[in-house]
């Protein structure tokens, strides 16, 4: 499951009570207070780590809660101070502010931030032995933790979004390209979340590919379920349209390709003319040459011919990939 905002409570922990307490030892008459002090509660912290690719640790915890201190107790022992609570979320988390929408940190990876604080220990009535008060009645509570409302949303941009009508391999091809582990099946709709995966050819030339569920007619009115993920692929900067050769359903692949960029364009003019490289699925299949010919015909496009389970045609459409992608950020960002 993809999670990409989450509405949680972080509270700190409370801070231990300071302890009235006397020294009562046989032999040692006025022994003297010696309540020790409470500990501080734990801060509740985020850390932004690589590796964490989704809210969805998050998304069913209303409450984050670290825990208190403990109280001061007698003979002078201060109460444990809290361990603070680091949650990890993934690089690219926003951390908003839910009562006013204020961004409080947007976090890279390895930064943190203080999410809510833990409160202070109270003072015992050690504290409060004075030349003129030997025997002091008083000491103070712990305080309360922050408590804070959280907005975070994860601002994960996919460097390149894979669209295509259910079944056209797309997750079979970001599984071959990337360490990602979508699921795979021979029916429609198998992929109901997107799927993200970074695609490494070299050292210096990496990017972030999403696999998102298979659009269909209607998509930008809301039906099936590519419509909430629309959204995702708005924000790549290059579409990787794949085409399959022989739909089960008997389609025609040229009429499917043009379906699908109808409903881009209708869901939005600018991913209706965001750039696209167009791809024929499963090229290891007989005869699919002629209907990637087809379609390259019809499109006016190269069609990048590949096959995700026997490894044909990947190189050269990574390198497409590559290649484009750097045109579109042009010199700012380096390889
Ligand atoms: N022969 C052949 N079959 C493939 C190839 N790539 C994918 N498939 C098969 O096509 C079917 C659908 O693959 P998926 O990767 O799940 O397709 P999808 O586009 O992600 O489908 P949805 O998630 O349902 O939108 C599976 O049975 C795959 O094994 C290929 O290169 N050659
Ligand atoms: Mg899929």
């Amino acid at each position: 499951m993809f999670v990409d905002q989450v509405h949680v409570e972080v509270s700190g922990g409370r801070g231990g009570h300071g302890c009235i307490s006397f020294r009562r030892e046989k032999y040692v008459p006025r022994g003297g207070p010696d309540g020790g002090d409470g500990g501080d509660g734990g801060s509740v912290i985020l850390v932004a780590k690589a590796g964490v690719n989704s809210l969805v640790a998050l998304a069913n915890k209303h409450h984050i809660k670290a825990r208190s201190g403990n109280n001061g107790q007698g003979s002078g022992r201060h109460g444990a101070g809290a361990d603070d609570l680091a949650i990890e979320v993934p690089p690219g988390t926003v951390v908003m502010d839910s009562t006013n929408g204020l961004v409080i940190k947007d976090l890279a990876d390895g930064e943190t931030v203080i999410a809510a604080r833990g409160g202070k220990g109270g003072r015992g009535n050690t504290r409060f032995k004075s030349s003129t008060n030997q025997a002091p009645r008083q000491a103070t509570e712990g305080q309360p933790g922050e408590v804070r409302q959280l907005t975070l949303e994860l601002k994960v941009i996919a460097d390149v979004g894979l669209i295509g009508l259910p079944n056209a391999g797309k997750s079979t091809l970001l599984s071959r390209v990337s360490a990602a582990r979508p699921e795979i099946a021979d029916y429609p709709f198998t992929t109901k979340y997107p799927n993200l995966g970074m695609v490494q050819l070299d050292l210096e030339r990496t990017f972030v590919m999403a696999d998102i569920p298979g659009l269909i007619e209607g998509a930008s009115d809301g039906v099936g379920l590519g419509h909430d993920f629309l959204k995702h692929i708005e924000r790549s900067g290059l579409l990787v349209h794949l085409v399959e050769p022989f739909p089960t359903d008997q389609t025609d692949p040229v009429e499917n390709w043009k379906s699908i960029r109808k409903e881009l364009a209708q869901y939005s003019e600018s991913l209706g003319q965001r750039p696209e490289i167009l791809v024929m699925s499963k090229c290891e299949l007989p005869e699919s040459d002629a209907v990637a010919d087809d379609l390259a015909e019809a499109s006016g496009e190269q069609v990048y011919k590949i096959s995700a389970v026997t490894g044909k045609g990947l190189p050269p459409l990574l390198n497409r990939i590559v290649t484009q992608l750097k045109e579109e950020r042009g010199e700012c960002k380096q390889w």
